[in-house]
């Protein structure tokens, strides 16, 4: 038998409702504190908060500034009222993200966005205490999923970066800033306050066009000319996450018994899924960002020996035997087949997905 409330009445302090909200005790307190306009946010000002905080570049961009429109309902969907974006950037550790060891790579691509959230929470925490509303969403995962295969993100940082003078996007379409290079993780911070002075998009473009990560990539996904096999990359890359684990959930109901399942996925993949679900996503290759030698703080071994620089950083991942999961008939598998005929082609099973059936995505001008 139950005995609701034997010991906790209803409310265990009553709540007075007598005076309304303007009578609370709280509100009392919040009409005594003299109001303050947080304004318009020195621009000065915020870029110290946010080195300070951890950042190691930032700029600032207005939400209608040209080349954001695609942003616009996603980022006032986030935060309704957002006025202007922070572009901020933190290094990676340049020699995990070369190293043919993917756990080393993986390991600071981790650490480095944790690195960002921390620093992106100080400064919302900061802007909140004066008044101003601001967020972080986070620099990868986890995303609107429930949206996938439409888009997860919430914001993308590649195109507010760029529009806040962080660098370009280089031939691999990652964002390369000019003494960095492509050696960083990406965050935004979207606040609902305007800022005094805004950044401009660099000039230049860092990408020296040498087409490494073209031949670095395992499954031929970035091509000479800029374009992009979107699917080719994250079929590889992405095996673990999204349609591939949907994929290797069905192998197992499928799987009759363990002789069957080990038919569709080998030990080595078995555990390899188990890292990821216990630590953080295993991304299976970042080739494209280990050799480019771009950025003044990283080009000078490259500009001193080229021959060197390919035998360091791009022949040991071209070499490196591995699995490279493709879908059959694809592109990618003929390309594997062709460049790289020493790797193991896996025909990775991915779920199909249908459309999400509620909120697929915002509803445009949600402001
Ligand atoms: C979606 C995504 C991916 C997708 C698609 C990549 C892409 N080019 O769009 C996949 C899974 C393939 C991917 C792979 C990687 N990513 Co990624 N990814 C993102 C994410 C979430 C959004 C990217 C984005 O802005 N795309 C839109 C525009 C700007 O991209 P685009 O290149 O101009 O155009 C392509 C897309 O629009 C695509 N597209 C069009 N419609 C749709 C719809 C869907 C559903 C998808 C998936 C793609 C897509 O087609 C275009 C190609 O021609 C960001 C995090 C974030 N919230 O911003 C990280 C981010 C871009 N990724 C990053 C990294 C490092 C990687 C990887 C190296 C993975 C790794 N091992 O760590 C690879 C590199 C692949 C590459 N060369 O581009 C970094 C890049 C840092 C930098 N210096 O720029 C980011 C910014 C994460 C971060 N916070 O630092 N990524
Ligand atoms: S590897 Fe070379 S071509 Fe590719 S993005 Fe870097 S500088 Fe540009």
């Amino acid at each position: 038998m139950s005995a609701p409330n034997r010991n906790w009445p209803a409310f265990h302090v009553p709540v007075d409702r007598s005076g309304g909200v303007r009578a609370h005790p709280t509100a009392i307190t919040v009409r005594a504190r003299k109001a303050e306009d947080p304004g318009t946010l020195d621009a000065a000002w915020l870029r110290e908060l946010c080195t300070a905080a951890g950042a190691d570049d930032v700029g600032f961009v207005a939400l209608d500034t040209p080349g954001l429109e695609g942003e616009r309902d996603y980022v006032l969907e986030a935060m309704p009222g957002t006025r202007s974006l922070i572009a901020l950037c933190v290094r990676t550790s340049r020699d995990n993200l070369r190293s043919r060891s993917v756990s080393v790579g993986n390991r600071d691509v981790a650490t480095t966005s944790e690195i960002l959230h921390e620093a992106a929470r100080h400064i919302c925490l900061e802007l909140q205490r004066r008044g101003v509303r601001a967020l972080y969403p986070a620099t990868g995962f986890p995303m609107e999923v429930q949206r996938y295969p439409g888009r997860s993100w919430v914001v993308s940082h590649k195109l507010v970066a760029v529009a806040a003078g962080l660098g370009h996007l280089g031939v691999h379409r990652n964002l390369i800033h000019p003494r960095f290079g492509n050696f960083l993780v990406l965050g935004t911070i979207l606040l609902d306050a305007p800022v005094t002075e805004y950044s401009r998009p660099l000039g230049w473009n860092p990408c020296v066009g040498c087409n490494l990560c073209v031949v670095a990539c395992p499954v031929g996904a970035i091509h000479a000319d800029g374009s992009f096999d979107v699917d080719a990359c994250s079929t590889h890359n992405n095996n673990h996450d999204l349609s591939s684990f949907a994929g290797w959930v069905e192998d197992i109901a499928d799987s009759r018994d363990a002789a069957d399942y080990r038919r569709r996925v080998t030990p080595g993949e078995t555990i390899s899924r188990w890292q990821s679900l216990s630590f953080s996503p295993q991304y299976r290759s970042g080739y494209c960002v280990a050799v480019c030698p771009a950025g003044t703080d990283v080009i000078g071994p490259f500009l001193a020996d080229q021959e060197q620089h390919e035998r360091e950083f791009l022949v040991p991942l071209q070499e490196k035997p591995e699995y490279v999961y493709v879908e059959p008939e694809s592109d990618a598998e003929h390309y594997v087949q062709e460049h790289f005929p020493h790797k193991t082609i896996r025909h990775a099973r991915r779920s199909d997905v249908p459309a999400p059936e509620l909120d697929a995505a915002p509803a445009p001008e949600s402001e």
